[in-house]
């Protein structure tokens, strides 16, 4: 079986206020999975690619958000960094074990280790918005991992992971492959309690994920809820609750998401977020703890059986508190944009 999926949004940005910016940039996916019954299992072949180097090193404007950097010297602030060319290039072998079980190996470089909710752009409630979140360095950064290896047991509704993986995140070279030591390790029980509800909680102990803060290591925890069911005769409603707290250089640092959408039918699709984060990056030597809302929607008009064709926008809200707020002046922002998806 072969599967290819792919999503590109054409996107113009802005954010309002003293550290906003403008920019217009294109973000988005393409993905291939191969899979093939092999001896008595399966084996799965995976590789997802970003057009998002094509931004250049600094990304989109993004208030509040944190993460990377742009040129191996300062921290990208108020800024989304892109997404490495090879976000996956993966293979996995699964072993059926007894009557409801499984037994699984995965390796990726890059790939995805076992910890967080699903990454943001495989998230239902969230997969309509061109938007990062900006607690994605809480939850779910860890999507683009040069060197994991997990190993997995599932049976019948429960998975139990373990993975061994590289700490240090993407560097600002987006279109290479990185390696080095699988110096890290996480683990992660999920349950789908229902067909609607995946439940999944999960700890990591990172070693020095920050090139520019090679001495710093990280210990994260996330707990997520993922509710999905199918709306009138062909839309869907979704939600995604997450909290995830980091501890780091003897600082505590929460944050929380709440993510829904709703698609009405086959051309509408509202979605919106909140977050709240206690961000150190944004004023170094303070922690603030910020929030904001995002609101948006997105028209499709379907092409084929395979290709719709979106139109779609959303505007921020923003929370501050002072004195950090004096920097940011009077903050807003939006994004228009136009999507491509296939498959
Ligand atoms: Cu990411």
């Amino acid at each position: 079986m072969v599967m290819v999926h792919g999503e590109f949004n054409l996107v113009a940005s802005e954010q309002t206020g003293l550290r906003g910016d403008s920019r217009s940039f294109a973000a988005g996916m393409i993905m291939g999975m191969a899979q093939r019954d092999l001896g008595p299992g399966k084996l799965q072949l995976r590789a997802m690619l970003s057009p998002d180097p094509f931004m250049g090193p600094e990304g989109y404007p993004l208030l509040l958000a944190t993460g990377e950097t742009a040129d191996g010297i300062d921290h990208l602030v108020d800024r989304q960094h892109p997404h490495d060319l090879f976000m996956e290039l993966s293979a996995s072998y699964s072993l059926p074990v007894g009557d409801k079980g499984s037994l699984f190996v995965y390796g990726g470089l890059p790939g995805e280790p076992a910890f967080g909710p699903p990454a943001f752009m495989h998230r239902t409630a969230a997969m309509d918005s061109p938007e990062a979140p900006i607690s994605h360095h809480w939850l779910d950064s860890t999507h683009i991992t040069y060197g994991v290896v997990t190993l997995g047991f599932v049976q019948d509704r429960w998975k139990v992971e373990a993975s061994t993986l590289r700490g240090r995140e993407p560097d600002q070279q987006r279109w290479d492959i990185e390696t080095g030591d699988l110096d890290s390790r996480s683990v992660r029980l999920s349950v789908n309690p229902t067909d609607n509800w995946s439940l999944q909680a999960s700890w990591a102990d990172i070693k020095s994920p920050e090139a520019l803060e090679p001495l710093v290591d990280e210990e994260r925890v996330s707990v997520s809820a993922l509710y999905g069911r199918a709306f009138g005769s062909s839309g869907f409603a979704s939600a995604t609750g997450a909290w995830a707290r980091k501890e780091k250089d003897g600082e505590t640092l929460d944050a929380w998401l709440l993510e829904g959408a709703l698609q009405f039918n086959d051309a509408w699709t509202v979605f919106t977020r909140a977050e709240q984060v206690d961000q150190a990056e944004l004023a170094p030597g303070n922690i603030y703890t910020v929030r904001k809302v995002s609101l948006g929607m997105i028209h499709d008009w379907r092409l084929s059986n395979d290709i719709k064709l979106g139109v779609g926008a959303l505007i921020n809200g923003f929370d501050i508190p002072s004195p950090l707020s004096a920097s940011y002046g009077d903050t807003g922002g939006g994004m228009a944009f136009v999507r491509l998806k296939i498959g």
